[in-house]
């Protein structure tokens, strides 16, 4: 049992409190990990909103970190003490129907578990006076030790600078991943974003790699817009600036409509803009944006019938052992940068002030160094 610092959500809707937590070593097939950093993404808060079904509290939230590992369990073999990894929400096992099939990143071999804040062998690692914390996502990357499944770990180049690439642990590749992998996007495309926070400007970098001849960027924060510029998007526009629907304004922008949209908020109505905003007979929207429990989402089927497709994407479709440290060598090439999503950098002590630059929409990401 080693000790911790690290940030609990005790309740929903509640700041987090600084602790300093118990935590057990790696039984067989997990390993130890010491967070470097961690960013704070949308998820997060959605989950410490309360709206997440699968929310269970206490708990240690995060999901976006880059990680040592200190000690591993037995049986592991992939990874050692040393090795630089990101823990990854989405496992990939290699063996269960989903990793096999070939179509899916969406591993399933500790799904249940996963899902209820737990270990896959039914326990939590994690407690504090005698008591136990639930594990968030198989990652809770707010603590600074942590432990995770051997299949929810990508390992590294020990060259990439972890408080930087941390964010290839959810935002940066969420985005670019939807635009690459899920959209396939072909070059001279148009394309519109839905959403300019960290995931929405991830989806940026992708549509600018994939050479698409107009990106769009749409958000209801025009303080977003000098960054997605920056970025590559090549007009943005205010939805409260229109007296009539965006999806409108979009199609009439682009000569009836755009070959690919992305929604990175989260919000129903959007996301019918963004599949209406598509144009008739091959466009493609794709949902990013995770909403609340028992929301659902509605358009006319003939919006289908005359040929726009409706998808969706986690974690870009990426496969995060054997795909994610391929991302990260892009990065350390040069081919996309990360420091212009790094708005704010804070202490640990300092976490629940990055909830509130993200709630008052001031930050891209704000990276906690451990
Ligand atoms: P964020 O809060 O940083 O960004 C959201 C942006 O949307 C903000 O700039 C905000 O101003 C804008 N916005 C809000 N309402 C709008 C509206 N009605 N019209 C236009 N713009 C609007 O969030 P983020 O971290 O970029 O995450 C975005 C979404 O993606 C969240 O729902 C998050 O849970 C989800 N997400 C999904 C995955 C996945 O794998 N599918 C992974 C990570 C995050
Ligand atoms: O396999 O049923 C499943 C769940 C997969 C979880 C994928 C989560 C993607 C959306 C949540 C955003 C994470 C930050
Ligand atoms: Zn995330
Ligand atoms: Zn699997």
């Amino acid at each position: 049992m080693i000790k911790s610092r690290a940030a609990v959500a005790r309740a929903a809707k509640q700041p987090l409190e600084i602790v300093e937590v118990d935590v057990e070593g790696p039984k067989a097939g997990e390993v130890l990990v010491r967070i470097v950093a961690t960013g704070v993404c949308h998820t997060d808060a959605y989950t410490l909103s309360g709206a997440d079904p699968e929310g269970v509290f206490p708990a240690i939230l995060g999901h976006e970190g880059g990680a040592v590992v200190v000690e591993v369990g037995p049986g592991v073999t992939s990874v050692q003490p040393g090795d630089h990894v990101i823990p990854l929400y989405t496992p990939e096992c290699g063996q269960c129907k989903f990793c096999r099939s070939g179509k899916t990143n969406l591993c399933q071999a500790i799904r249940a578990t996963q899902g209820k804040g737990l270990m896959p062998d039914g326990t939590t690692r994690f407690s504090y006076q005698g008591k136990p914390i639930y594990h968030y996502m198989g990652t809770s990357t707010f603590s600074e030790y942590t432990v995770l499944p051997e299949i929810s770990v990508a390992k590294i180049s020990k060259e990439a600078p972890l408080e930087k690439v941390c964010l290839l642990g959810c935002g940066v590749t969420t985005g670019m991943g939807a635009v690459l992998n899920t959209a396939k996007v072909q070059p001279g495309s148009t394309v519109a974003i839905f959403g300019l926070g960290g995931i929405g400007l991830s989806a940026i970098i992708g549509a600018v790699m994939a050479k698409a001849s107009r990106i769009i960027g749409i958000d209801v924060n025009p303080a977003k817009f000098e960054i997605a510029k920056q970025l590559g998007a090549t007009e943005c526009i205010n939805p409260l600036d229109y007296d009539r629907p965006i999806q409108e304004v979009i199609v009439d922008l682009t000569d009836g409509g755009v070959d690919y949209s992305f929604e990175c908020i989260g919000n129903v109505k959007v996301m019918r803009s963004a599949l209406e905003c598509c144009h008739k007979g091959w466009g493609e929207s794709v949902i990013i944006g995770v909403v609340s429990a028992g929301e659902e989402i509605s358009t006319r089927p003939f919006q289908l019938v005359t040929g726009r497709v409706w998808r969706g994407s986690a974690f870009g479709g990426v496969r995060g052992r054997s795909e994610l440290p391929g991302y990260v060598e892009r990065y350390m090439k040069g081919e996309f940068e990360l420091d212009t999503f790094i708005t704010h950098t804070m202490g640990l002590n300092d976490i629940n002030k990055a909830f509130e630059l993200m709630h008052e929409g001031k930050s891209i990401r704000s990276v906690i160094h451990f």
